[in-house]
Formats: C-alpha cells, structure tokens, sequence
C-alpha cells in the first residue's frame, strides 16, 4: 500500500531556505527602535542570540521603520532555477522555503495582505511560483515554511507583537486570515507538498489549529506537515534543530535542520553572526541522519538580491562532489 510518506521516506537530504525582508538588514539596524533609543550606522543594533530573521523582534524595529526595508528586497539576482540545480547536484530530494516568517512577510502576490512580495522591490516576481516550477521541473518535492502563530506585522496574531504588551493574543481575525492564507497558497501551487509549521506551539489552540489543517487537507489530501503546529498535534515527523537526540529520534520519524551559517537562519552580514559548516560537517550530519533513518534539512540564506553568499554556497558544492563521487545517496 502506498503512504503519503513514501516520498518523504526515501528523501533523505532537503534544502531549507530562509528568504524575505529579514535578508535586508542582514542582522544589523541603525535607527530608532520602539524605545526610542537611536542606534547610528557606525554602531548598529545586532539581532542577538537568534538570527538574522529576528531582527525587528531583537532590535525593537517599529513597524513602520522595518516597512521600508521592503523596498531594498530586490531579488534580482534571484534565480530558482539555479538553486534547484544546486540542490539537485548535491544530492538533495526536496527543498523547503519560507513563505513567510515571523516578520509576516508573504512571499507571494497574495490579495490578503499588502505586506507581501508585490509591494517590496521585488514587484513583478512571485518567488514561490518560480521555487515550485524550478522543483517540478526537476523532480524535486517541495514544501513551504509558514510561520501561522508569531506574526509581528498582526496585532491579533499570537506571540510577541512589539507594539502590543504581551504575548500569545488569540484573535478570530488572525485564525481567518491565516486559514484564508493557507487555502490560498495550497490552491494556488497545487505542488506544495509539505507544511513546515513553526510558531509557539503551547499557545495554538485545537480549533484554531484544526482549521488550519482542514484548509490544507481539503485540498490537498496527501500534504505532509511538520511537528510545529501545536502542542496537540504530532505532526507527520518531528524537527530537531542544530542536533539530534538519539534517544527520541531512534523511534520517530525525524528530520534534522541545521543552517550552513550555523549563528543565523536568514543572511546575516554582521560579523559575529557568521561561522559556516565546512563539507566535512555536512557530510557528517548527512551521514547520522541517514544512519538513524531520518532526513536531513540543510539552510542556506540568499541575500536580498537573491544571490547565494559564496561563504554558503561553497561548501555545499565541495559537499554535493563527494556526494557525487559516491553515486548519490
Ligand atoms: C525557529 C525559528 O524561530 C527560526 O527563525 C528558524 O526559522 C528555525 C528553523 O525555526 O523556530
């Protein structure tokens, strides 16, 4: 019999990419912050213990002011054909992309929010259209990361919004305009064959989380889905971050995610926000996943251009060598 899970079985190595308007100020902020403290050029505010993603959360970003980011995200050296071909060449079966992070951003031309990809710099381009193609294309499985309980830019959603006190506001405007969202995007790219959920996972609650996964089943029966929806909901495998605990992961389906910029998820130019993998390393968490029968989720953060920072792309391509050396994996 055959299983939804039979692709994500046999799959082994992904590509995660954290994209969108994070990839401007790159882990840096020079400006006023909600506290109205004024940070100069000179000596920016930097995103902290997290990476780069969480920069308005971090650096206390007004709206308003972390808005005008938008315009710099150009993606103009953007091109999925190429980082599907990356992927292909190093041996990877699927690749997962943010379709919006914590920041709210939409990666798509979407009608339910302005916040998204047609108003920033990129107008014109619909980068998850192109990331789906550039995987059909190619044979790769492809999945979106959704962010559907922490969104800065929403005053309902849940989890820390830097203008409102407090944390974990539960709203039926957000729960709609999140369900909304996700039938749009699983009728719109009928080959979104996973959800990454991510968020605060205690502070989902059941009926909002159902609705959430009915809208993506009712349209796509088979869809895959993570364990990050809710503290309810096992999910379909779960998602150790950085590294494995071999004790839990020996009897669940898993799969592990590391960046290649180990300090940062989304690209990050400061300079303490950057330490990369070597080839050995990505060979070694390769390696235990397989090992351990489970998959391997590996980062990359494109710049706002879109390009791949070269301190990110070459150690995967010495990787992707071996890799191939060996006849795949
Ligand atoms: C975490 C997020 O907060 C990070 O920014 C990143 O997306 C990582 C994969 O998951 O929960």
């Amino acid at each position: 019999p055959t299983s939804k899970m039979d692709w994500w079985d046999e799959a082994k190595f992904g590509m995660f990419i954290h994209f969108g308007v994070y990839s401007v100020p790159a882990g840096e902020f020079a400006g006023t912050d909600l506290d109205g403290v004024v940070y100069p050029t000179d000596s920016p505010k930097l995103s902290g213990g997290v990476g780069a993603e969480w920069i308005m959360y971090t650096a206390k970003i007004p709206r308003e002011t972390y808005k005008l980011y938008a315009k710099d995200f150009t993606c103009h050296n953007f091109n999925a054909n190429q980082i599907a071909d990356l992927a292909k060449s190093c041996g990877m079966n699927y690749l997962v992309i943010t379709l919006k992070h914590h920041d709210g951003f939409v990666m798509y031309p979407t009608k339910l929010t302005d916040w998204n990809i047609s108003n920033s710099g990129a107008k014109g381009l619909d980068v998850i259209k192109e990331m789906q193609e550039a995987c059909l294309n190619r044979g790769l499985k492809f999945g979106v990361y959704f962010s559907q309980n922490i969104d800065w830019m929403t005053n309902e959603s849940y989890g820390y919004v830097p203008e409102i006190k407090g944390r974990y506001k539960e709203h039926k405007q957000y729960d709609d305009y999140t369900e909304n969202l996700i039938r749009e995007f699983v009728t719109r790219y009928p080959s979104v064959d996973l959800i990454w959920w991510d968020g605060y996972l205690e502070n989902t609650n059941t009926n909002s989380a159902n609705r959430f996964l009915q809208a993506a089943e009712s349209i796509r029966p088979d869809i895959i889905f993570n364990d990050r929806l809710y503290s309810k909901h096992e999910g379909d495998y779960i998602t150790p971050e950085m590294s494995l605990n071999l004790s839990i992961q020996k009897f669940k389906r898993f799969e592990l995610c590391t960046s290649i910029n180990e300090k940062s998820w989304g690209y990050s130019k400061s300079k303490n926000q950057n330490s990369y993998m070597t080839k050995e390393e990505i060979i070694i968490d390769l390696l235990r996943c397989i090992q351990y029968g489970g998959n391997f989720l590996l980062n990359i953060g494109p710049k706002n251009d879109g390009s791949i920072p070269v301190q990110q792309s070459e150690p995967l391509e010495k990787a992707g060598y071996i890799i191939q050396k060996i006849g795949g994996i």
